[in-house]
């Protein structure tokens, strides 16, 4: 929270500068910094001009740590450069307040009108004393200053130029962690959390501290640390204790923590008879609560409620509303200034979808937009950017222009939890920028959801972002490119003008190298990633086709049909997309204002990304292209995977010129996401084309050249078996072995020549299956299925390629697969594929 609503007792503050100087030592010891990240050792390919001498003009502990922040910055910019390079000119870099740099500095023209937590960047220019000045209009700004005075040396500005101003947009910026007391963290792909193990917190809370460095770095000002689902344990005494050492690690660097609330808390760990959000024993409970929160953590940033959702209590259940609950949350918080996040992630995930009233994607508005005007000024309705659930194309909420009176922060993910968790390349910010530029005409006006989050459009007083982070102790997200998501959060939320490829471009000259191809390299593949990912997995607006019940990652298209779950994409024999019209389905177009209402309404106005989730058309129906629905499926899952077959081209021509160990783990996993995108067309094209009956004009459904099924092998101890759901393996059937080792062979019949050979398992959690390629008995390739994927059945979560290059064949030549089972893992196979060298898929 911003500084205003967190006033800081005077008494804590000695406590807290001592644990400042734990942190910092304890960070030089851990194994997890932010180095990992992008505040790294320069990057940079020639000598900065400037070496930076820091003067500071307060003695806070953000002060203290602004002093830290230059001092390691000037070092990670010196660090990179070439001994031939001329010596830098030394400059003093004053820092401070404005108050205290007016007072110092009585000359230089320090703004007088800064924002909170804005800051001034200004270089004194004279000749005999040249120095720069980062000014903040208060503490948090000043940090802000640092880290940005960095990100603009690395980006290559002329230090003499600097008069520079900036202010956040928004007053919330925070990050959403998942994390579970036992050390779990829900959709997190990076390892266990940094906060808890156990059920306490850890011990070692360096790489918090190192966390919140990074996220101070970019702007952000809260991190609210626990599940939504949240655990009503850490509420009790000992726990918040705990929490308080969570929050002094935070600290120095301006990051306010928050707590996710289980609203039956008064009953669960209070002891009362209930949690009536209206019961005066309830409003007491919570107002104890709070009071000795505030005694613990003096800035606490507040509370993040989800209720009545996905089995959550809620105040539904003593017939209150939403607005009951947040406000008897509010009532107890405001006092000492903290804020309630209320998501308005609020379904029935019962719905009867033979009702074609019935719509999930209308459940936020239908059960907020009445409440307007009834939220205490400190609750902030928090609202995924779409109606559904962090899909890869959802149309923007119209619930941000159905409350009007009601401060309001989007919600985006982070973590990758629909869009490939991390083995696929995805960059989320041009989603959440079209989302901010997105216009939604309230009021006949024109009301971008970027100033209605600023609080500009309405009558609000606070709004802002919320990033769900999922980082963990796997290097804060486990894939290096990733970690541009994380970054363009915060520069996103706290400049939502910014242009995504600005943001991954500063992002890739700060974390990996200034290079002008690899930066363009790393740019332009991040630059197509979402559109990409979208076009494998659900185009047209049909939502990620993934298996919605379990994992969220591979396909499994059927599992959002015919269940209470709401994310249905209604396809049959004859069309498919959910009818969301007034005309004829679930009226969820008119929760939009009357221009997109109407836009969405018909079908020929729809945009085409879009058309799916608004309707219910025939395969024939033609797209503004010209181009039949179910041709453009085809068409776009082929695409989509040659297109992520080419990153792995572009990556190759980057060897030698970003660090080795980068360039492999990025590289495999590259590679993997290219093979995936396989799993992820065949997949899709052939359920539709087994649904629809109608043929691809491209000839690509359905044909597959050189591919040999294992269900047609000779088979020795392999069994055959269904595959769950059908289309995740080719013609839903794959092998499984429950010998010691199983074998299946096959008989070359094709010209001869030169190869590539591609082989399709599974690999399953819970062992590591070996196997063995064998032609005419010789041992050709050997490996292990030991890749971390979900699920212990074969499906397309795990459903793996290995290709061995350049293999000589000749017709009658014996191609063997031996498979050793291992654990729970029964070495299963799919099929196996004979490609010219060519085309083939990317080699691992
Ligand atoms: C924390 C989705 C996720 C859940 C998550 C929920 C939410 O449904 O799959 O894991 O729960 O969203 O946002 O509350």
């Amino acid at each position: 929270m911003p500084a205003p609503m967190c006033p800081i007792k005077p008494n804590r503050i000695a406590v807290l500068t001592s644990s400042l100087l734990l942190a910092t030592t304890i960070s030089a010891a851990s194994a997890q910094t932010a180095d990992q990240a992008w505040l790294r050792p320069s990057t940079l390919d020639h000598r900065p001009a400037i070496s930076l001498e820091p003067r500071v003009l307060g003695f806070g502990i953000m002060e203290q740590a602004a002093l830290r922040e230059l001092k390691d910055g000037n070092a990670r910019l010196l660090g990179g450069s070439s001994d031939s390079a001329p010596a830098p000119l030394k400059v003093e870099a004053v820092l401070g307040t404005v108050d205290e740099v007016r007072r110092a500095l009585p000359h230089i023209p320090v703004p007088t009108d800064l924002q909170p937590e804005g800051y001034w960047i200004y270089w004194n220019g004279a000749a005999d004393k040249p120095s720069l000045v980062v000014a903040g209009a208060d503490h948090p700004g000043l940090i802000y200053g640092v880290f940005a005075l960095f990100r603009l040396l690395a980006a290559g500005q002329d230090f003499t130029r600097l008069n520079l101003r900036s202010q956040p947009a928004f007053r919330i910026r925070w990050v959403d962690q998942w994390d579970n007391p036992d050390g779990t963290i829900e959709r997190g792909y990076a390892g266990r959390s940094i906060f808890f193990e156990g059920g306490d917190v850890r011990q070692d809370l360096a790489p918090v501290s190192e966390y919140a460095r990074l996220l101070a770095s970019v702007g952000i000002n809260g991190c609210n640390l626990n599940n939504v689902n949240a655990s009503p344990d850490l509420l009790k005494h000992d726990h918040l204790v705990q929490i308080a050492r969570i929050a002094d690690a935070m600290r120095p660097w301006g990051v306010h923590v928050a707590l996710s609330v289980a609203v039956n808390s008064p009953q669960s760990i209070g002891g009362l008879a209930t949690f009536d959000p209206k019961d005066a024993a309830v409003k007491a409970w919570w107002a104890a609560r709070a009071r000795e929160i505030y005694d613990l953590i003096p800035d606490f940033a507040g509370f993040t409620v989800k209720a009545d959702s996905e089995g959550q209590p809620g105040p539904s259940s003593f017939g209150r509303t939403p607005a009951d609950a947040a406000n008897t949350l509010a009532a107890a918080l405001a006092p000492h200034g903290g804020v309630v996040l209320y998501r308005a992630f609020v379904y029935n995930h019962h719905l009867d979808w033979h009702d074609p009233k019935a719509d999930r994607a209308r459940a936020a508005y239908d059960i907020f937009h009445p409440l307007d005007g009834q939220f205490l000024p400190n609750v902030i309705v928090q609202t995924k950017e779409g109606p559904i659930d962090f899909q890869a194309r959802e149309p923007v909420s119209p619930l941000f222009a159905g409350l009007q009176k009601t401060s309001q922060a989007m919600e985006v993910q982070i973590t990758q939890e629909y869009t490939g968790q991390q083995r696929h390349l995805v960059y989320l910010a041009p989603m959440w920028k079209q989302v901010l530029d997105f216009d939604l005409h309230a009021n006949n006006q024109s009301t971008p959801v970027k100033e209605i989050l600023a609080a500009k459009s309405f009558h609000q007083s606070l709004g802002g972002m919320v990033g769900v982070a999922g980082i963990g102790r796997d290097r804060w997200l486990s894939s290096p490119l990733a970690l541009a998501n994380l970054y363009a959060f915060g520069r996103l939320a706290w400049d939502p003008n910014l242009r995504p490829d600005s943001i991954a471009e500063e992002w890739a000259r700060q974390t990996i190298t200034t290079d002008r191809v690899v930066v363009g390299t790393v740019v332009d593949m991040l630059h197509w990633s979402l559109r990409n990912y979208e076009s494998y997995t659900g185009p047209l607006g049909m939502q990620t086709l993934t298996d919605i019940t379990g994992s969220h990652y591979g396909p499994n298209i059927e599992s959002s049909e015919r269940n209470g779950w709401g994310q249905w994409h209604d396809a049959d024999a004859k069309g498919v997309g959910k009818d969301r019209t007034v005309a004829t389905g679930s009226g969820y177009t008119a929760q939009y204002p009357p221009e997109l209402a109407k836009l969405y309404e018909d079908p020929a106005t729809t945009p085409d990304d879009l058309l799916l989730f608004f309707h219910h058309v025939p395969y024939t129906y033609k797209l503004h292209d010209g181009k039949t629905v179910i041709q453009h499926i085809y068409d776009s899952h082929y695409n989509g995977a040659a297109f992520a077959a080419g990153y792995v081209d572009q990556w190759t021509k980057l060897k030698g010129r970003v660090d080795a160990p980068l360039y492999d783990d990025v590289l495999a996993r590259l590679q993997y996401q290219a093979n995936h995108a396989i799993v992820w067309r065949d997949a899709i094209v052939q359920y539709f084309l087994k649904l629809s009956g109608i043929p691809d004009d491209q000839g690509h459904a359905g044909h597959y050249p050189g591919r040999l099924e294992a269900e047609d092998a000779r088979l020795n101890g392999y069994k055959i078996i269904d595959v769950t759901p059908w289309e995740d393996a080719s013609g839903g059937k794959a092998v499984t072995c429950s010998e010691k080792v199983c074998s299946a062979e096959w008989t070359y019949t094709g010209q001869p020549g030169r190869y590539s050979f591609a082989v399709q398992y599974f690999d399953l959690q819970g062992g590591i299956g070996h196997y063995t390629l064998k032609i005419n008995g010789q041992p050709a390739a050997t490996w292990d299925g030991n890749a971390d994927l979900p699920s212990k059945h074969p499906n397309g979560d795990n459903s793996t390629r290995y290709t061995v290059p350049n293999v000589g064949l000749k017709p009658g030549d014996i191609l063997q697969i031996e498979g050793t089972p291992d654990g729970q893992d029964p070495a299963a196979l799919d099929y196996i594929e004979v490609l010219p060298v060519h085309e083939a898929a990317p080699v691992i």
